[in-house]
């Protein structure tokens, strides 16, 4: 018999490389998608089939996870083994313009998730998958962060991951459901969406060397970070609901780089040639004498997490898990998926 899992937040980067994973290994999929006046699932529209026409194994359900209605209704219905909560409002800058909304969605969601686990009683059938992020560490004073490094959050995001994880726990110790928590770090795609800074950047100098683009903004250009690819990082959720018991895993590369590092690293792909000027938000790069990045205070957050860089030890040594994918790697493939969509 085949596994049953549901996905929330199917539509996204990790949930369209989560579910195309768990189609391979062989699982029915359930994703909830969000009603939306334009179109929202161009991630998945390449395993979504008519259930009326063809036999799939892919299914989708309008629901949020900001409405206790339609996730009760949808775990009651579908009653999968594995539920993968990779719903939120994910970005960072933007959880300080809508906070609210954000631990609705971002804290409160796992609660109500959780919650129908227990109501329905499927604790021994239903085993919760919850999207942890490093940004729940937020000012870091160690090198790298595990599983046991203090969490100090500094955004909305942040803080309403930290309940959720939280609440994950709780669950899995007072109600026995099989609950764990990923701790990721940053992890892209092609599939990454436009407004996060490696695809940002990308875009940006394509088009500026095919000059569609005059300049590209951006903000803090020193901001270490340790990036992965999802689709790495979605085997290791797979991974981790298929232990014995339920437990919290940090998944990440262990390398860190600069924003500027990566703005150099596609650069040099794309064989242009950056002279740079300045500093701080002064700082700027030129390409054949024209000013083409520049720095702009409208991208800097009112806090700013400097440094994020994973120690994932248990994943390698418990979930056998590591990455294929290093940041040379993962840059080459972002610029020729983005090159051949122009061709
Ligand atoms: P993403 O591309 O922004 O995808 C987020 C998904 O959540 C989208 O499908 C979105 O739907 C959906 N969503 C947003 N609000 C919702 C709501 N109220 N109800 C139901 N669905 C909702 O994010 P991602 O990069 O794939 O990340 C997946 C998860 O991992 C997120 O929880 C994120 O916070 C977490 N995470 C990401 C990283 C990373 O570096 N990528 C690292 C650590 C943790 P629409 O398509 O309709 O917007
Ligand atoms: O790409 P970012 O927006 O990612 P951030 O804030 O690290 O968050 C991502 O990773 C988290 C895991 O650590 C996830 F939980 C979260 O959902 C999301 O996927 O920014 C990366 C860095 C930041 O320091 C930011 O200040 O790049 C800096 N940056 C500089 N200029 C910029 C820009 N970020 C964005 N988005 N846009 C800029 O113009």
């Amino acid at each position: 018999m085949s596994k049953i899992a549901l996905v929330y937040g199917v539509t996204g980067q990790d949930g369209s490389y989560l579910s195309k994973f768990l189609l391979k290994k062989g699982y029915i999929v359930h994703g909830v998608k969000r009603r939306s006046s334009s179109l929202n699932t161009k991630r998945v529209d390449d395993i979504y089939l008519d259930p009326n026409l063809n036999k799939t194994k892919f299914f989708l359900h309008y629901g949020d996870v900001t409405d206790s209605l339609s996730v009760h209704q949808i775990i009651k219905k579908v009653k999968p083994n594995e539920i993968y909560n990779l719903a939120a409002q994910s970005h960072v800058h933007v959880s300080f313009e809508v906070p609210e909304y954000t631990a609705e969605a971002d804290a409160l969601g796992a609660l109500r998730i959780l919650e129908a686990i227990k109501t329905l009683n499927l604790n021994k059938r239903t085993k919760f998958y919850q999207a942890g992020t490093s940004e729940m560490y937020g000012k870091t004073y160690s090198k790298f962060q595990n599983e046991n490094t203090p969490f100090y959050p500094r955004s909305p995001y942040g803080v309403a991951k930290l309940y959720a994880h939280w609440i994950t726990i709780n669950y899995r110790e007072a109600y026995g459901i099989f609950a764990s928590n990923g701790i990721l770090f940053n992890h892209e795609s092609p599939m990454r969406g436009g407004t996060f800074v490696t695809q940002k950047i990308i875009r940006g100098l394509i088009n500026i060397k095919n000059k569609k683009q005059k300049k590209l903004i951006l903000g803090n250009l020193n901001a270490k970070r340790d990036w992965g690819h999802a689709k790495d990082y979605v085997v290791a959720m797979w991974k981790i609901l298929q232990q014995k018991k339920p437990q919290d895993f940090v998944i990440a590369t262990g390398k860190q780089y600069t924003v500027k590092y990566f703005i150099n690293l596609v650069a040099k792909n794309l064989k242009m040639k950056l002279v740079w000027k300045g500093k701080g938000i002064n700082e700027c790069a030129f390409y054949k004498d024209k000013k083409i990045i520049e720095c702009s205070k409208i991208y800097l957050r009112p806090l700013e997490v400097d440094s994020l860089r994973g120690d994932a030890n248990k994943a390698r040594k418990l979930l056998k898990w590591k990455p294929i994918y290093n940041v040379e790697k993962l840059v080459k493939e972002m610029i020729s998926f983005e090159i051949k969509k122009i061709i």
